[in-house]
């Protein structure tokens, strides 16, 4: 039930961000790990890996989802017998949700360092751990105002502008386009991503590729706050990250009729080469985009590139 609820809660993006994803899907898995009165091992381990699979079809783009369902879901495919899965399910998914707040801590203090003083910084979505650099640099007395978007179709804007105002923090509210105007008055631009592929390249919402051409064209650095788990494995072996595709309701509403020959496309993420990204910001440390291999090889480890399945996703609304 709690599965099903969460799975629905990921799709809906009533829970959204790569790393609420992340933490509510371990956490769903170890919820429903407990739930389940199987008798065996193998009975106990097919009905998790049907939850897991579950989940890693909610969302097609954020890596940190099957990243994190493999982490939690390796403790009951190493177990020897049902009791040993059920304490290893348990264990993981805890130390998932633990590692996972610690990194964006870890992310924040990294990331504080690379912010001058009275810095004008700008934001585009809701990126928790990109925030919470952004907020660490605040409370460290450097931080003059932001810039955030307002993220259409789904305005996660909203959400940031809330955050950093509690926060304490000025905040200008921009509309995306307007993104070239402001980036000349900005010192740098932080994001956080959904994935981080082999090469380097930083899959985040849409518009995050169109604001880092801006930061480029303006001299403007570009720095992504990413944990580790946000590094996509199978992008070593030439796998693409899929790009999610809403419904066209998201764009336009569902009362408005279109004229006859009007698609809409709406994409939810977009990809930023690595000739665009000036650092990225990971809890074990602050790295060139080049580096991204080594941080797959050395944190999540080539048995990963095995253990992911080519996780179905049904919802495509575009190409
Ligand atoms: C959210 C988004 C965020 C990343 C990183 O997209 O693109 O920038 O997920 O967020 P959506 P975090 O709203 O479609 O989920 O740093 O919180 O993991």
């Amino acid at each position: 039930m709690v599965l099903t609820k969460t799975a629905e809660d990921i799709s809906s993006m009533r829970i959204r961000g790569a790393g609420r994803i992340a933490r509510t899907a371990a956490a769903a898995l170890q919820e429903h790990g407990a739930s389940l009165d199987s008798e065996t091992l193998a009975a106990f381990t097919h009905e998790m890996e049907e939850a897991a699979d579950l989940l890693c079809g909610t969302r097609p783009t954020a890596v940190s989802l099957p990243n994190a369902v493999r982490y939690v879901m390796q403790g009951v495919q190493k177990a020897a017998t049902l009791e040993e899965a059920q304490h290893a399910l348990h264990d993981r998914a805890t130390a998932f949700i633990h590692d996972s707040l610690a990194a964006v801590e870890k992310i924040a203090e990294i990331a504080a360092r690379q912010i001058p003083n009275d810095a004008v910084i700008m934001t585009h979505c809701n990126s928790e751990a990109a925030i919470a650099c952004i907020i660490r640099a605040h409370e460290q007395g450097k931080v003059r105002e932001v810039y955030a978007t307002e993220v259409r179709p789904r305005n996660q804007g909203y959400i940031t502008i809330q955050m950093l105002s509690d926060a304490g923090i000025p905040v200008n509210f921009i509309v995306d386009s307007a993104a070239r105007m402001f980036m000349p008055k900005v010192d740098l631009v932080i994001t956080g991503t959904d994935a981080v592929t082999a090469n380097g390249a930083v899959v985040n919402k849409i518009g995050t590729a169109q604001i880092a051409l801006c930061a480029h064209e303006a001299r403007k650095p570009f720095i992504v706050a990413a944990e580790t788990y946000k590094f996509a494995p199978r992008t070593i072996l030439g796998e693409r990250i899929p790009i999610e595709w809403r419904p066209p309701e998201e764009v336009i509403g569902s009362e408005k009729q279109l004229p006859p020959t009007v698609t809409v496309k709406n994409p939810a993420f977009d990809v930023t080469p690595p000739a665009y990204v000036d650092l990225i910001v990971t809890e074990i440390g602050a790295f060139a985009p080049s580096y991204a291999p080594v941080v797959i090889r050395d944190h999540l480890g080539w048995d990963i590139i095995e253990f992911q399945k080519d996780y179905a996703f049904t919802h495509h609304y575009g190409e």
